[in-house]
């Protein structure tokens, strides 16, 4: 009788548990529509592009900036029309935006651009630039203006000219290997595995036309515009050269 007691207790306690259990709200059905991702194995989406999670985010990061093949399947062109694997160039914020909206209906879940705050977590907020606090960054590190401008001739992919590159304010001390554009991925990823936040070419981001991370023309003019949050804000109906400006997406639950 007595063991019958506690195990009627026990039991009542189970019960209990797991009825709390049951009742506890469970997160919002939003964040758990996001496809399963981690660093080490990233969500592939239907254009082999790799995604993965931002820390204090509720996103998904392309870990590379959108390619001109990327780019073209969705009917958006690039002025490297015939190089697949660097980024989308001269792509416009409405474009990109574009892009997104297709991918969105083509797959069922929600594309789009980073917002600056998450942008800002991915390339990582304590430090000054990308790479650390101290100038000029470590060689290979992003695709910048580097000394590699110096004796390159290079094919101007908007003009289709052979010219030779003004090199006159390169970054000293510094060199990249690539005078125009980089393959997406190149260069090392950061922390996160995500590639290309600096250098390369300039990412729109959502909200408002605005531009982050610098491209492979950024030279040593300004320090200030190669620091991990300068926005490049882009001022409507005032001219302003986006020939340099690419896009990397995201996922939202
Ligand atoms: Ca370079």
């Amino acid at each position: 009788m007595r063991y019958s007691i506690v195990r009627f207790v026990i039991l009542s306690a189970c019960l209990s548990l797991f009825s709390n259990c049951a009742n506890t709200p469970g997160p919002a059905s939003a964040e758990t529509s996001l496809p399963p991702a981690t660093k080490e194995a990233p969500f592939v989406n239907s254009l082999g592009m790799k995604f993965v999670p931002v820390p204090g985010t509720n996103i998904l990061m392309c870990t590379t900036e959108t390619n001109v093949t990327q780019c073209g399947a969705l009917g958006i062109y690039s002025v490297h029309s015939s190089q697949g694997e660097r980024p989308g160039a001269g792509i416009e914020w409405e474009q990109a935006k574009e892009w997104c909206g297709k991918m969105s209906q083509r797959e069922g879940r929600r594309y789009r651009l980073p917002t600056h705050a998450e942008w800002d977590m991915a390339v990582g907020t304590g430090r000054l630039y990308p790479w650390g606090d101290a100038w000029p960054p470590p060689d290979n590190f992003a695709n910048y203006n580097g000394q590699e401008m110096k004796t390159a001739i290079v094919v101007d992919e908007i003009k289709g000219e052979l010219h030779g590159v003004n090199a006159a304010t390169t970054i000293k001390e510094y060199r990249d290997r690539h005078p125009f554009t980089a393959p997406c991925g190149s260069y090392p990823a950061n922390e996160l595995g995500i590639h290309d936040l600096a250098g390369n070419v300039w990412e729109w981001v959502n909200g408002s036309p605005s531009l982050r991370g610098g491209g492979y023309m950024q030279d040593a003019t300004d320090h200030t515009v190669l620091t991990s949050l300068y926005h490049r804000n882009i001022v409507p109906n005032i001219p302003d050269d986006t020939s340099n400006a690419g896009f990397r997406v995201v996922i939202e639950p």
